[in-house]
């Protein structure tokens, strides 16, 4: 939404009572992100993005227009969603040391009451800490900074030489990629990512995109008000 520059209330869920999150259909797994638009609601970060680049058609594309390029992002969305996301909590998460690190960087984070703070901070640490040993264990074990490194060459390897992982344009890759590496920013595995000098250049210039989107929202917002 914000490379699109489209105006967005965030809404924190509490992953214990998940209060916040609207009705959802019978059957659905109560997970975020989940989108609210007027009448709509979208789950699933995949189907979100497909949405609003249908209903938003005025704002800019982050589909490339050729074919081939095209399919590279769609291939870079489906790895973020079947590799990368599945190897960030376990090097968030892996040993105690990082769990316990992760508890604190959530302390700060977390917006919620005092009570559902401790619960999600000790409470999902052990239960993160649980769920990155299951996928470590599911991915034919081995160490998960090892893991998260042969992704990073791989998202190196798509973003080569150009500004953006499909060439010279943003697309749907960059948002993908960027938004689940954005996830562990406050975690110390980010420098994994920093001490690639081109990673590091492509996730300021994806972020500054960022910034550049949401600052019009806002004047648009304003102007509208
Ligand atoms: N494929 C989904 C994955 C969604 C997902 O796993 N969400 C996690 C947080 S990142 C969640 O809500 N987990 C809560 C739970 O499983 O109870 C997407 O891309 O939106």
């Amino acid at each position: 939404m914000d490379l699109k520059g489209l105006p967005y209330r965030k809404v924190e869920v509490n992953p214990y009572s998940k209060k916040e999150l609207p009705e959802l259909p019978e059957g659905t797994p109560r997970k975020v992100p989940v989108l609210q638009f007027e009448d709509r609601t979208v789950q699933d970060s995949t189907d979100i993005l497909a949405f609003l680049e249908q209903r938003f058609d005025g704002a800019p594309s982050l589909l490339p227009a050729d074919a081939p390029s095209r399919d590279r992002a769609k291939e870079i969305e489906d790895w973020v969603d079947t590799d990368l996301t599945q190897v960030l909590p376990t090097v968030i998460y892996g040993t105690w040391g990082e769990a316990a690190k992760a508890a604190q960087v959530t302390a700060k984070s977390s917006n919620f009451g005092p009570l559902a703070n401790v619960m999600v901070r000790a409470g999902g640490s052990l239960i993160m800490h649980q769920i990155a040993k299951r996928i470590v264990k599911k991915r034919g074990g081995g160490d998960p900074h090892e893991m998260l490194g042969a992704e990073l060459d791989r998202l190196e390897a798509w973003l080569g030489d150009s500004d953006y992982v499909c060439g010279d344009r943003i697309s749907l890759g960059d948002a993908a990629a960027h938004g689940a590496l954005t996830c562990i920013k406050e975690f110390p595995a980010f420098a994994r990512i920093v001490e690639r000098p081109r990673l590091a250049a492509w996730y300021d210039r994806v972020a500054n995109a960022r910034a550049v989107g949401s600052a019009a929202a806002a004047a648009a917002a304003a102007a509208a008000a």
